[in-house]
């Protein structure tokens, strides 16, 4: 059976009353966007015949999504994080405030308020026998190679397994989380341990749509960075590990060619000891330039809901109003 309705103008009539062009009170942009959004759902339940079968198991993938509050897992593994990621390169680019190290996606595993360290210190709470001991290290210059003193270098990944704390309930809170203030040369330098991988979890909603699709939940070993800096603008970014089977195959399109990075295994007791490291190590180097911008607005990271971040905000705020 096809049956083609959607031109008619009932349905049409029916789609703006839905959206509630026809009511005084709520937001425009959000009837638009609603209306927008409802009509290319419409036009493709008519145009692909899609089932009351169909269409009641898609509500029932979307109900286990938000249960498991998994759409911001689902998000970069259907593009959404990758292409907003490719707009905004394109909008630097029309304003000429491209330049610098690329961003990539932030992901779904941010929590805010990570401990401080001036410089240096450790990530990790010595818990995950099994890692790799990591020194993470780099330079935070400006476009024309300046370093920048004082730079703000968020840094988050995964344990060996994987997981990451405040997610990973089995890990210390902040474990593989810090802040690193940059020394007077720019520089940043943390013990941690390499990560590994991710996988989506192989029963949750988020798998079943990639089963869907024939394709796989995987992300290669990564490490998150924000970048900021007084004068310069905010950098959301990763980079992804060298040699891992996912390296080019991210689940998330989150891999840049500029942001892969190869980590060296140093066995040199003298190296390790400079370090204040007990044995051998792999090195992992990242430098990073900003590019410059007087715009605050952009010196900030975009505002989106994150673990522990209004709390953060609230914290501040407080101590803010307490000092006067
Ligand atoms: C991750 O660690 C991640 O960075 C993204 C984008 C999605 C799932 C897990
Ligand atoms: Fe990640």
């Amino acid at each position: 059976m096809t049956v083609k309705i959607f031109d008619t103008p009932e349905v049409q009539d029916f789609l703006k009353a839905v959206s509630g062009f026809d009511q005084d009170g709520g937001n425009e942009r959000a009837k638009q966007v609603i209306h927008r959004l409802l009509s290319d759902l419409y036009r493709l339940i008519d145009d692909y015949d899609v089932t009351p079968e169909e269409f009641w198991s898609a509500v029932s993938v979307l109900n286990a999504l938000g249960q498991g509050t998994q759409f911001g897992l689902l998000s970069p593994g259907l593009g959404f994080d990758h292409y907003l990621d490719m707009r905004m390169d394109a909008a630097d680019e029309q304003a000429r405030l491209n330049g610098g190290t690329p961003r990539t996606i932030e992901g779904p595993l941010y929590v805010a308020g990570a401990p401080e360290l001036q410089g240096s210190g450790r990530m990790d709470d010595g818990a995950d026998t099994d890692a790799e001991t990591m020194w993470l290290t780099g330079q935070v210059r400006d476009t024309d190679g300046q370093p920048i003193a004082g730079a703000r270098v968020e840094v988050w990944h995964a344990d060996s397994k994987g997981g990451y704390s405040f997610f990973d309930p089995s890990q210390s809170e902040y474990n593989l989380r810090r802040t690193i203030v940059t020394d007077a040369e720019g520089r940043y330098a943390v013990r941690s341990i390499i990560p590994s991988g991710y996988g989506c979890p192989p029963d949750s909603p988020t798998q079943q749509v990639l089963d869907l699709l024939g394709r796989h939940g995987q992300r290669p070993a990564h490490i998150h960075y924000f970048i900021s800096a007084p004068g310069y603008k905010h950098l959301t970014t990763q980079i992804n590990l060298a040699g891992d089977p996912y390296t080019f195959d991210d689940f998330a399109y989150a891999t840049r060619e500029e942001l892969v990075v190869e980590g060296k295994r140093i066995e040199d007791a003298a190296e390790a000891e400079q370090r204040g490291l007990e044995g051998p190590f792999t090195e992992v180097v990242f430098d990073i330039e900003l590019a410059r911008t007087d715009d605050p607005e952009l010196q900030h990271r975009h505002k989106r809901p994150r673990a522990k971040e209004d709390e953060q905000d609230r914290a501040s705020q407080q101590a803010g109003t307490a000092k006067v």
